[in-house]
């Protein structure tokens, strides 16, 4: 059996239980906090959650977790076959991850845990956050979905990159960090009603 360990509040936690519930897989969902205590350290070696345990071990890191559930289960497919259009997924999920999430969490503590944040990393967030969002703009699709036709993870990490990242900006800028992306903005609407996610979500509230 699987388990997944994190807690509701991760948005990586979120994207990896929206995967599996896509796949159809059976799982467990098992409360973990991020910690730096060793033996949690021996699940996830940056202490991060979620990761998963499988009968051979564990996995940390939402991506390798998503190739692991991938190759597990091929159908339904979250990550396309052919080898360029499986990469272009990739290579969204990568600029998601580095240029807008990463980037907008430097002010995370500021945001929800009453830190300060310094005029430099505000200055520098804001900068990054910009550069991150033209780069996405030249990468999206959005018809229907982000990468194309199909429904892949990179809408998961869409959804669950912009969650967070919209919220900090909102809060320490007062910006719409989806101004003047209206496709994308749409996307995710119809991404919040979509089975996986919406029992995601409708479970944090509940
Ligand atoms: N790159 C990691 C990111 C996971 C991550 O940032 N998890 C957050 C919770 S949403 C965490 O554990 N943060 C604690 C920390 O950074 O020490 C992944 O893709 O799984």
């Amino acid at each position: 059996m699987i388990r997944l360990h994190g807690m509701s509040r991760s948005n990586y936690h979120c994207l990896i239980k929206a995967a599996l519930i896509e796949k159809g897989l059976e799982f467990e969902e098992v409360k973990a906090v991020p910690s730096q205590e060793a033996d949690y350290l021996e699940k996830s070696p940056m202490g991060k959650v979620p990761c998963l345990q499988t009968d051979q071990g564990f996995i940390s890191e939402s991506l390798a977790i998503i190739e692991y559930l991938e190759a597990l289960q091929p159908e339904p497919a979250l990550l396309p076959r052919e080898p360029f259009a499986r990469a272009k997924v990739i290579e969204l999920i990568r600029h998601l991850e580095l240029d807008v999430e990463l980037v907008a969490r430097r002010c995370l503590p500021a945001a929800f845990f009453g830190a300060e944040a310094s005029e430099e990393i505000r200055t520098s967030t804001q900068r990054d956050l910009k550069k991150g969002m033209k780069a996405l703009s030249r990468l999206l699709v959005c018809d229907p979905y982000i990468a194309g036709s199909d429904f892949t993870a990179a809408d998961l990490y869409a959804f669950y990159t912009f969650g967070l990242a919209s919220a900090i900006v909102r809060k320490i800028f007062d910006e719409d960090l989806l101004e003047n992306q209206d496709a994308l903005a749409a996307l995710l609407q119809r991404l919040a009603e979509r089975d996986s996610i919406a029992q995601i979500e409708a479970a944090k509230s509940a």
